[in-house]
């Protein structure tokens, strides 16, 4: 059986991203539309072989669209309750959708039951909650967290193309001896900017509540909601790094009972999506250079924080724009094919 799929923001990185993951997945793809905004109307991709031309989204753009990919943005909110009443399934990497109570925020590997409750939109969460929660989960199973203490190093593509292009250009600037200039970082919206190049940006997206940053927040929300335990302390500090792809986070654990480092990596090691590069005498550790372009959250540097009772560290990195973004949507559209939901 094959499904009608349109991708909202087929030109931008998740956008793209989605198009390389439906070729190499095999996703059971029949009619396919690529939509945007009227900017990238009209240019043209190949998938599968194929020439597509991209096409501005429209209200009815959706009909006979059984699966609709949402890249992300303001777009989604728009579109959404379009595409929903045209009788599509939304899996929608925006987070305007993501905190209402009728819409499962989904990683397929920890709460796929959240799935069939869905009433035309399914939320992906934010790529930094995404890698966490994998990392996250399979402790949890064993032993219940209480604390969780997470710091980002996160990756300029997280803040789109321009990012990308802005830390070249300044590495470049610096290198040819020119005036560096800043315009995206921290946020293209936001009245100042910060280089980026040899330098770090305590702050992601802007300002919310009590000196946190919106990013800080969604992962402490977005997590109760995908575990479904408001219970677990959390508390974040999201930092942008000069690297290209991948975000890594070091996470500090506190936890409900005893679970040895052997026990935490035999049980990371078994999750599915996780790979466990652990070996200190090997100098061996996930690092986000090569974990881009690879669907698995990768976890190193296991070891007890002896400075409570049940302590544990651990360094989780993972290509946001795969299982971050697109594959983490795609999964979720995989399951309800599989289950029979769609
Ligand atoms: C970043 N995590 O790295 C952000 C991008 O809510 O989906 C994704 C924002 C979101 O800047």
């Amino acid at each position: 059986m094959k499904y009608n799929v349109a991708i909202l923001g087929a030109t931008g990185a998740v956008g793209q991203e989605f198009i390389k993951l439906i070729e190499e997945r095999k996703f059971p793809v029949g009619k396919l539309k690529l939509l945007a905004s009227e900017r990238s109307a009209g240019k043209q991709m190949q998938v599968l072989g194929e020439t597509y031309t991209v096409e501005e989204a429209k209200a009815e753009s959706f009909k006979d669209v059984q699966i609709a990919l949402f890249a992300g943005g303001p777009a989604s909110k728009v579109f959404a309750p379009e595409a929903v009443k045209a009788g599509a399934v939304v899996i929608d990497n925006s987070s305007t959708f993501r905190m209402d109570p009728d819409v499962p925020l989904v990683v397929p590997e920890v709460n796929p039951e959240a799935i069939k409750n869905h009433r035309g939109i399914i939320a992906n969460p934010n790529c930094s909650t995404i890698i966490m929660a994998m990392a996250l989960k399979p402790i949890y199973d064993r032993v219940k967290i209480k604390r969780v203490v997470v710091s980002t190093y996160q990756a300029v593509s997280g803040a789109g193309k321009e990012a990308i292009d802005e830390l070249t250009d300044q590495v470049k600037a610096i290198m040819e001896d020119r005036p560096v200039e800043a315009r995206i970082l921290p946020s293209a919206s936001l009245p100042k900017h910060y280089q980026i190049a040899f330098n770090l940006i305590p702050q992601i997206d802007v300002f919310v509540e009590d000196g946190y940053t919106k990013e800080e927040m969604k992962m402490v929300h977005e997590t109760h909601k995908i575990f479904n335990d408001y219970s677990i302390a959390i508390t974040a500090t999201t930092v942008r790094v000069p690297v290209y792809r991948s975000h890594s986070e070091a996470i500090n654990l506190e936890l409900a009972g005893p679970l040895s480092v052997e026990e935490a990596r035999s049980a990371l090691a078994a999750f599915p999506g996780v790979i466990v590069q652990d070996d200190p005498a090997e100098m061996l550790y996930p690092m986000p250079l090569y974990t881009s372009n690879r669907d698995e959250v990768f976890v190193g540097r296991l070891r007890p924080d002896k400075s409570v009772t049940y302590g544990l560290n651990m360094w989780v990195v993972g290509d946001q724009i795969r299982k971050g973004a697109a594959l983490n949507a795609l999964q979720i559209a995989e399951y309800m094919i599989d289950h029979k939901l769609v």
